[in-house]
């Protein structure tokens, strides 16, 4: 495949699937994720990205920009722009609702995962808070160490309400891909993160030192009608991961 059949319209662009520059952006990051575009190949320049994609100049520029913004995309004066290289460690952007295999693709990090728990079961107490579970009601779990280029980088235990995941077995590689297939991607989410010291279990899932610098995550992931999808507790190796906010001075 060359760049003109990868970025035809016709093969990724619909009217139903959000912003034209948001779906154009997804495109270059599954390049990425598969290969295609590989790290520090180039990019062509906006006016051909234009022509090819049929979008105009304004719509690929707001792609390629937010891109440059977060990494993926480096420009040099004069010479254009380029797939960013892969960086040891990942930043995340805590104003972005992504997944893990979207953060690694983005980074140009193959990712995977092993599996620790994946079934249905009987919900524990906070299960049953967290995602407001009814008395009779099992919940869907999803625990794995994910890895990007076969480096651990965190420990994940998601907790579904079954009706949401029936059959967790169908989760192979990207837990949000499955829900997104569905309909039932979050759209929202709150994040607690806190500093830990990683136990011996974690550390050497991690393969780090018993004691090693850690991150808690929290995550509660919501549907657009206000529903909880998804109660995610992870464990992030403290020297893997830069968690990225971006402030803006209150207008109220
Ligand atoms: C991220 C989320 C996690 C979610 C996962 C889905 C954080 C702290 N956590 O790792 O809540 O379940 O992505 O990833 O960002 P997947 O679609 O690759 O399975």
């Amino acid at each position: 495949m060359n760049i003109a059949e990868f970025l035809d319209p016709a093969k990724w662009l619909s009217p139903t699937k959000g912003p034209r520059y948001l779906q154009l952006r997804r495109r270059i990051e599954d390049g990425i994720a598969t290969g295609f575009l590989a790290p520090l190949s180039p990019l062509p320049p906006e006016r051909e990205l234009a022509t090819l994609t049929g979008l105009s100049r304004v719509t690929v520029r707001k792609a390629t920009q937010a891109m440059v913004e977060d990494g993926q995309i480096t420009q040099r004066q004069g010479s254009g722009s380029f797939i960013a290289p892969p960086s040891a460690r990942v930043e995340q952007s805590l104003s972005r609702l992504t997944s893990f295999t979207e953060d690694m693709a983005r980074r140009g990090f193959q990712s995977c995962s092993k599996w620790l728990e994946r079934g249905v079961f009987l919900p524990a107490p906070e299960e049953v808070v967290a995602l407001a579970l009814g008395p009779n009601d099992s919940v869907s779990r999803i625990a794995r160490l994910r890895m990007a280029s076969d480096r651990p980088m965190a420990i994940e235990r998601a907790s579904l309400p079954v009706d949401l995941l029936p059959n967790p077995t169908e989760v192979t590689t990207s837990l949000y891909e499955v829900l997104e297939r569905d309909g039932r991607r979050p759209v929202r989410a709150i994040q607690k993160l806190s500093a830990i010291n990683l136990g011996q279990d974690d550390a050497d899932l991690l393969g780090v030192e018993t004691g090693a610098a850690g991150l808690r995550i929290e995550r509660t992931s919501y549907l657009a009608g206000g529903r909880v999808v998804e109660f995610t507790r992870s464990i992030y190796r403290g020297d893997s991961y830069d968690f990225v906010a971006e402030l803006r001075l209150g207008t109220s």
